[in-house]
């Protein structure tokens, strides 16, 4: 980070919404970056949300009934379904004229990248009103860390073990769902938590289905120690490993732009799930970045604000 950079981040106030309704007493590991998701998911939302949560770690956080960390109703779900039981909340929400009320599918990367594809897409296809947010801690979590489509190149998990890394690219999910020609898709990092609610706050204003790719570490499956995930999310955004980015209605804007980049390196040497590798593939790691960067600056002048 430039020194300019640095005096910004520790001079920056944060303006979160200050009412709580996730409550603290929820079943996370320590340091679970897709719990702090949730609560700023939620200040952004409001009490007045139903939420579709299909298996995943946060069907284990939430609590086992009668008890709930959420504090909004939650329809738990099969692991397919989150958009599907998402379109069915929204369409009997409209039945009753409850307009005022937020449906949000809240799903991990298995149940979206993988197998809550279908749902997903067909829903985002017929136009249904909900918010979708993936967070995403790139391995299936729940059942004890095995890989996904969302598990980047490199990394170890339990079906990937440090002989058999993960080889090729993350799935490129935001191309996936921008391909339906949804009014709303953004990527959104719970390290940048402000960035974050400002995206959700403006989805819920939007008819028709939105998409929030958010970025949630975990230390768990990452190995890394629980009180860095902010450092660790931070990176992966500094690095342009998970850039911080919005396609409204086909257009794309990229919200932030990294002065001067920091290595990957940086981001990788700090998580256990990326011990094993060595220097040459850490410089592929880093010209896969670079590549996919590019990419995103090009297709922000191609499909950038073209009214202009
Ligand atoms: C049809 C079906 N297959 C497998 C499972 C077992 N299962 C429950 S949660 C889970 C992993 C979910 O991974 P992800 O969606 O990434 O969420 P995370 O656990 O990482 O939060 C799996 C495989 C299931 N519940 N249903
Ligand atoms: S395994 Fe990871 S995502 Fe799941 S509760 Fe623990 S820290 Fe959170
Ligand atoms: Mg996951």
């Amino acid at each position: 980070m430039s020194s300019y950079e640095e005096m910004k981040e520790s001079t920056t106030k944060l303006t979160l919404p200050k009412e709580e309704i996730m409550s603290p007493g929820h079943l996370a590991c320590q340091g679970c970056g897709a719990t702090l998701a949730l609560r700023y998911a939620l200040k952004a939302l409001g009490r007045k949300t139903i939420m579709a949560v299909p298996a995943c770690c946060w069907s284990v956080i939430d609590g086992p009934f009668p008890y709930s960390a959420a504090g909004v109703p939650v329809y738990h779900c099969a692991f397919e379904t989150a958009a599907s039981t998402a379109s069915g909340i929204s369409h009997a929400l409209s039945q009753l004229s409850q307009d005022d009320v937020t449906t949000l599918a809240w799903a991990g990367d298995g149940g979206t990248f993988d197998i809550g594809l279908q749902a997903l897409s067909g829903a985002a296809e017929r136009g249904d009103h909900f918010i979708y947010i993936v967070y995403d801690n790139e391995a299936y979590m729940n059942t004890g860390i095995q890989r996904s489509s969302a598990t980047p190149h490199g990394a170890w998990t339990t079906t990937t073990p440090v002989k058999h890394y993960k080889k090729g690219p993350k799935k490129n999910i935001m191309d996936i769902i921008a391909a339906h020609h949804i009014p709303y898709c953004a990527t959104a990092n719970i390290g940048y938590p402000e960035d974050f609610i400002k995206k959700v706050k403006k989805a819920k204003n939007i008819k028709g289905t939105k998409f929030i790719h958010l970025y949630a570490p975990c230390p768990t499956g990452w190995k890394y120690p629980p009180d860095i995930t902010i450092k660790i999310a931070r990176l992966a955004t500094l690095t342009n490993v998970f850039p911080i980015y919005e396609i409204e209605k086909g257009l794309y804007i990229i919200n932030k732009k990294i002065k001067e980049p920091k290595p990957v390196s940086e981001y990788l040497k700090l998580q256990g799930r990326f011990q094993h590798l060595n220097e040459n593939e850490v410089k592929s790691i880093q010209k896969e970045v670079d590549q996919n960067w590019k990419r995103l600056l090009k297709l922000e002048v191609t499909f950038g604000n073209l009214e202009k």
